[in-house]
Parts: structure tokens; C-alpha cells; sequence
């Protein structure tokens, strides 16, 4: 028996290092069979997968569904849809620590957005219509958007007070569109979308990006301001072969394609041109699927003026900024099963 479990034991690298700022990034990648992959993209498409298998959990199988990172304190977030609930691992070498961040309330979690700067976690449930704003310490949970009518992804820009979503499936209901971290001001970008089925920020260039599955699979882009709407990709016309989730890191996007049944990862210049892609070929093996990733890396996550200031803008609870132009800065609002007393700062629970 011990014979076997060396044979075994290499093949399994138990290890999730982030890297060190002004490196990376670290390209995450979650398999739906409830596995996270990490690689350096600089090693090329041959480049080493270190695969990490989670806690089962309480329903066997799959699940696994978005991935986020908050690198200040080396976690990584992801949501299992069918466990509906919302995870956490560290990333600071081989001692890793699983930890539920939040379950109950929840039905078909596909959205995740870490606020790096006010600490606050986002996520959206496409079967709810809803967005939830979650302390990621505390498990705490505040309904902040209801009838976002199947919002399916979701990215925040906590500089410049924006929480961008994509919603609907249907060709007349898809949307683009961003609201206030308080959830106050709500603006629709683009109704011209189709299909779409996952979203991703380019904070440098302020531009967003997502996929369009129907009727022909695309990688679509358009400047946060709604202009210059463009589609830089275009894969396969078959559904087979649908890209499913991206991300973006320097001069390069990132994305998971599904390819015969199983998924693979690509990686090509985000600017028109340029059509050579890396075809990361460790990444994927056998049927897996991988559902979605994230480039992890400090300078996405830089430090910038906090509207909370350094004492959660003493609130009990949530401190929402409200957009660096408006005042007040900031409102304390309440977890789901308390109230917000008379001095506007201090939650109490509900009689
Ligand atoms: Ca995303």
C-alpha cells in the first residue's frame, strides 16, 4: 500500500503561491470538479500546473463556479453553485486553509468582485436577479441589488466607484451595465450585447470585455464610457467550441475555451492584429471543465484613497463608498437580519 501512495503523491502539487509584487502574474483557474490550477503563463504553452483539489463539501461532484483573489492577504475566493455557498483558501505556500465564507441565502452564485480597497466582497446570483455585497471576514451579508434580471457576472472598480455587471441571456435582454458601490446610481452601457456569459475589467485601459456565446462565440470589448464597442475574437461558429470565461492581464487576455467536451486555456494579445495565440496544453486533461480564471497580481490590487477612511467610516457593519465625486463619502448600512439605529452608524438586531 505505502508503495502506491508514493507513486501516487507526486502527481498531486499541494502548493498556491502568489507572487511577489511587481512579478506574476499567477494565472488561477478553477475547474468545475471543484480543483483550482495555477501556472506562470511566462514559462510558455508548456508551462508547470500546480493543481489544488478542495474540501468535498457536502454534495459530491462539481460546482465550482467564479474565482476572485484578494492578494493583500494572499486568499483566493470562489463560488460552488450547486453547494451555494462561497469559499476561501490561502495562497502563501503549502499550508492551506479552506473556509467557508458565506453559505445560506443563496441559489446559483456565478458573480464574485473583491473591493481590495474598502474590503468588501460582491456576488451575484443569476437565479435571485440579486447582488449581495458580503464581509469576507465575518460571513456578513447584505442584500444590496434585487431584480437584476439574470445577472451573470460581475467586475468592481473600487477607485473609481463602479460595480460593473453583465445580465441577461435572450438576444432583447442583454446588458451591460454599472451601479454605485452603495447601489444608489445605476447606468446601463450597452443593450447591444447577446449572449454574454462572463466579464472582465481592464483597469488600466478602462475597458470591459466578455464573452458572447450565441450565435457565433465572441470576445467582445467596449471602453467603460460605452464607446468603441468591438469584437476582438472570434472563435468556432459551433457551441462546442464557446469560450467561457476571460480575464485580463498586461497586454494579454486570457480565456477558457471548450474544445471537444473538455476545456483548454488561451492566452493572445488583447489589441487587434495580432491573431498568434499560447495554447496552455497541461492546463486541461481528459474532460475537465473549467469554468473560470483570474490573473493574479499586486498591481491590479493597488492601494488607492479609501472613502471609509481607516475606521470602516464607523459603521458597525458595511461602510459602502458612494462615487469619489458625491457626498457624503460613504453609508453604513446593515446586514440582511439587523437595522440601522438613529445615529446613522451602529446596526442592531431585528426584534
Ligand atoms: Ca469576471
Amino acid at each position: 500500500m505505502w508503495r502506491l501512495l508514493l507513486l501516487i503523491l507526486p502527481c498531486f502539487v499541494h502548493s498556491l503561491e502568489f507572487p511577489e509584487p511587481g512579478e506574476g502574474p499567477l494565472i488561477a483557474v478553477l475547474e468545475f470538479e471543484k480543483r483550482l490550477k495555477t501556472f506562470d503563463p511566462s514559462e510558455g504553452s508548456n508551462a508547470r500546473v500546480s493543481s489544488i483539489r478542495f474540501l468535498p463539501g457536502t454534495r459530491r461532484g462539481g460546482g465550482a463556479s467564479a474565482i476572485e483573489f484578494n492578494y493583500k492577504q494572499k486568499l483566493i475566493y470562489w463560488t460552488d453553485i450547486f453547494e451555494r455557498k462561497v469559499f476561501s483558501i490561502n495562497g502563501d505556500g503549502e499550508r492551506l486553509t479552506q473556509r467557508t465564507v458565506l453559505q445560506g441565502g443563496l441559489k446559483s452564485p456565478e458573480g464574485l468582485a473583491y473591493d481590495w480597497i474598502h474590503d468588501n466582497l460582491y456576488v451575484s446570483d443569476w437565479l435571485l436577479h440579486k447582488i449581495f455585497v458580503v464581509n469576507p471576514q465575518t460571513g456578513a451579508k447584505k442584500t444590496l441589488l434585487t431584480n437584476v434580471s439574470e445577472v451573470r457576472d460581475i467586475e468592481v472598480d473600487p477607485e473609481n466607484g463602479w460595480l460593473y455587471y453583465i445580465a441577461g441571456w435572450e438576444s432583447d435582454t442583454g446588458r451591460l451595465g454599472k451601479f454605485s458601490l452603495d447601489g444608489q446610481i445605476h447606468e446601463v452601457i450597452s443593450r447591444r450585447l447577446k449572449y454574454p456569459s462572463s466579464l472582465a475589467l481592464d483597469y488600466d485601459a478602462q475597458k470591459l470585455y466578455w464573452v458572447q456565446t450565441l450565435p457565433a462565440n465572441k470576445i467582445k470589448r467596449i471602453d467603460v464610457n460605452g464607446e468603441n464597442f468591438t469584437t476582438i475574437y472570434r472563435g468556432s461558429q459551433s457551441y462546442l467550441f464557446s469560450p467561457n470565461d476571460l480575464t485580463i492581464s498586461g497586454d494579454y487576455v486570457y480565456w477558457t475555451q471548450d474544445y471537444n467536451w473538455s476545456s483548454t486555456l488561451y492566452r493572445r494579445i488583447k489589441e487587434k492584429g495580432d491573431y498568434s495565440r499560447t495554447r496552455y496544453t497541461k492546463v486541461a486533461r481528459g474532460d475537465d471543465a473549467l469554468t473560470s480564471l483570474v490573473a493574479i497580481e499586486a498591481r491590479k490590487q493597488r492601494d488607492g484613497p479609501n472613502r471609509c477612511g481607516d475606521n470602516n467610516g464607523g459603521c458597525s457593519h458595511f461602510c459602502l463608498p458612494s462615487l469619489p465625486s458625491s457626498l457624503p463619502q460613504y453609508t453604513c448600512v446593515c446586514p440582511d437580519d439587523m437595522i440601522l439605529m438613529a445615529d446613522n452608524t451602529t446596526c442592531t438586531d431585528t426584534e
